[in-house]
């Protein structure tokens, strides 16, 4: 595309839009088709999805998928950035804990930095990025007043088997939740450029702020029930729902509605079709918990919701996106409660956004990198006046 090329016609409906569509920038991580979802690097989701997740964040970082050397040399360098530095565990032990998990993943990230922060921007995005599991696995640990007796980290596991291992649960089946961990990760590490914890993630790294501060800021943006915490409502509404009858999931889906709430789980900016992230996670769904009955409910969700949405025509994406079934997946694995769902999709995208902010600090604009946003607002309402 040549400087001069016209890419995009602004008129003054595009105001207040939220930027719906402006295009504001050039993205090498991932784009997404309103029909065919993310692709990263190329790559559609579903051709991934099944990879392993330190592969996938090669890709992310290094535009190709790894060979298999490439693969083992990158878990070893993960493995030996991994190590939390020390004094992260007494912050989290001096947290409110009925705060919400996406404010302790924010201050943990921010805990992370100011402990253990380098100042280059690869080097400290890909050590959070290691840190991420034993900092998420503790975060859970403090929360629930589990913080005597926690595992040591092992460094020699991969990242989801670190979580895993420092989670520590009785009872569950770890080769499930491990699968169903990693599916997740490697579907929700990235989604463009201007997803909205992405775009605020790199407009804080443009002031030249730390890669934890811009990304515990975008992890606030995260946290909105909007955009990833949609996954906690949209799990929180399956449970009140409680039935897979079609009817009555009809009528509660009608009744959110009327009452003006939003139907968690279904919509999205961008996309146009089933969101292929929730085609993946029901296909998983379908294979490892059939007949659970959450399950059943959001596979009945899935046929009527969209129906009912389409009645209304300002409404221009009826269908399930990528929030529908990740909640039911990770009940089902024994991560049963809702409130830490969004946490998962922020160490996901710690991923994709990290290598987006490095992009854009280090690669565009011959190396230079982005300079610092400043979007224009037009003024309303302001004649000029002056103080008599
Ligand atoms: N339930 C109820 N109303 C909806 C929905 C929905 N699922 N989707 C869109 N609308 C409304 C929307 O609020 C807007 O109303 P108004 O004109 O009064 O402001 C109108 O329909 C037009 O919105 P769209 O242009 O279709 O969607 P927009 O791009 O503004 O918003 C979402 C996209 C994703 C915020 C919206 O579809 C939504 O609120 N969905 C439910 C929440 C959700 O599942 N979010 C997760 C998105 C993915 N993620 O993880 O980030
Ligand atoms: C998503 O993963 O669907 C998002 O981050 C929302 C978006 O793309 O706007």
């Amino acid at each position: 595309m040549s400087d001069e090329e016209s890419i995009f016609e602004l008129t003054s409906s595009h105001l207040n839009t939220g930027m719906r569509g402006i295009p504001v920038g050039t993205c090498r991580t991932s784009f997404v088709t309103p029909t065919e979802g993310v692709h990263y690097c190329g790559y559609p989701i579903s051709e991934l999805a099944s990879m392993l997740p330190e592969d996938v964040i090669y890709l992310l970082f290094n535009k190709e998928l790894p060979n298999s050397d490439q693969s083992l040399e990158f878990q070893e360098e993960l493995k030996s950035r991994g190590e939390l530095p020390d004094g992260v565990e007494q912050v989290l032990a001096s947290l409110p804990r009925d705060g919400h998990p996406m404010d302790w993943l924010s201050i943990g990230i921010h805990t992370l930095g100011m402990l253990g922060g380098e100042g280059d921007w690869k080097s400290d995005a890909l050590n959070l990025i290691a840190r991420m599991p034993r900092l998420l696995g503790l975060i859970f640990r403090y929360r629930e007043g589990r913080s005597v007796n926690i595992p040591a980290d092992d460094l020699s596991m991969g990242l989801v088997a670190r979580f895993t291992n420092t989670l520590d649960l009785a009872d569950v089946d770890k080769t499930v939740m491990d699968q169903v961990i990693a599916t997740y990760l490697v579907l929700h590490m990235d989604h463009g450029g201007g997803n909205l914890s992405t775009f605020a993630g790199k407009a804080v790294a443009s002031g030249h702020a730390t890669i934890y501060s811009s990304m515990a800021g975008a992890m606030n943006a995260l946290s909105g029930p909007l955009h990833g915490r949609a996954n906690q409502s949209c799990f929180e509404f399956v449970q009140k729902i409680g039935t897979s009858d079609p009817v009555e999931v009809e009528a509660f889906v009608r009744g959110e509605l009327e009452a003006r709430r939003p139907v968690f789980g279904f919509g999205h900016a961008v996309l146009r079709a089933e969101d292929p992230r929730a085609t993946v996670q029901f296909a998983l769904g379908e294979k490892i918990c059939p007949d659970d009955e959450y399950f059943k409910t959001i596979r009945v969700l899935r046929e009527v919701a969209p129906r009912v949405l389409a009645e209304n025509p300002k409404i221009s994406n009826p269908n399930a996106n990528v929030d529908i079934a990740s909640g039911t997946l990770l009940n089902h694995v024994g991560l049963c409660d809702p409130e830490y769902y969004t946490t998962f999709f922020g160490w996901a995208r710690v991923a994709g956004i990290g290598a987006q902010i490095v992009d854009e600090r280090t690669v565009m604009r011959g190396g230079k990198g982005t300079p610092i946003y400043r979007p224009k607002y037009i003024a309303e309402e302001q004649t000029l006046r002056h103080v008599d």
